[in-house]
């Protein structure tokens, strides 16, 4: 585990590999029967209906969705309107070694991104718990991941996001602005057809 320092903040931690081979093989095949229930969907921005490039899912009793009312968490899938699949017991471990005393995660969004697919410099601010920090999981290829300060304008760091790794974003970078600039095509073979998928686990109510 390495903390690393940004803007002054603590509270962002790197996990590299994190998840040996057969731990992601094991974690994509509950994946794929998640969105086999709850199929990925491609989510528009508030207000001006953009279209995201990355296609979405979630697990858990919450979800994450985005459409053109706004940002919020809901308990089923805006297409089929069923609750969400259960989130499986790896993540729950992971966060239970990783989140300190924070109660369990609520929520598990599932970002798919083709060749192409970016997430832009943003902050995770939709939950009613900031003190719980957001874990994130990554599988397929390698990506770019900005991280920056509480301001838009702070400078920025980027490092390179494998397969199996971990990110844990808490503390005082629990608020960091961050995002993926690219997906490196070609880095894993761990999806037959490319691409990555990132999970990331939230505590969205106080206990
Ligand atoms: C991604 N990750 O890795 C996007 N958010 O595809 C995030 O937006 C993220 O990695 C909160 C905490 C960690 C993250
Ligand atoms: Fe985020």
């Amino acid at each position: 585990m390495q903390d690393i320092s940004i803007n002054g903040l603590s509270g962002l931690s790197y996990l590299p590999g994190y998840f040996d081979r057969a731990g992601q093989e094991d974690l994509l095949d509950q994946i794929r029967a998640i969105v086999a229930e709850a199929p990925l969907y491609q989510p528009v921005m508030p207000k001006t209906g953009k279209p995201f490039s990355v296609r979405m899912s979630n697990c858990g009793a919450l979800g994450w969705v985005s459409d053109i009312q706004g940002y919020r968490y809901q308990p089923v899938h805006p297409g089929t309107g069923q609750p969400w699949p259960a989130m499986p017991d790896a993540l729950t471990h992971l966060w239970g070694e990783v989140a300190g005393k924070a109660p369990p995660p609520e929520a598990c969004l599932i970002n798919f991104y083709d060749q192409g697919a970016r997430m832009g410099l943003h902050q995770d601010r939709d939950e009613q718990m900031f003190e719980a920090p957001v874990v994130s999981v990554s599988l397929g290829d390698t990506a770019t991941f900005r991280v920056g300060g509480l301001s838009r304008k702070d400078p920025t760091k980027s490092f390179r996001l494998q397969s199996g790794d971990v990110v844990v974003l808490g503390g005082e970078a629990r608020l960091a602005f961050h995002g993926i600039d690219r997906v490196l095509a070609g880095t894993s073979t761990l999806l037959k057809n490319g691409g990555r998928i990132n999970l990331t686990l939230r505590r969205v109510n106080p206990a």
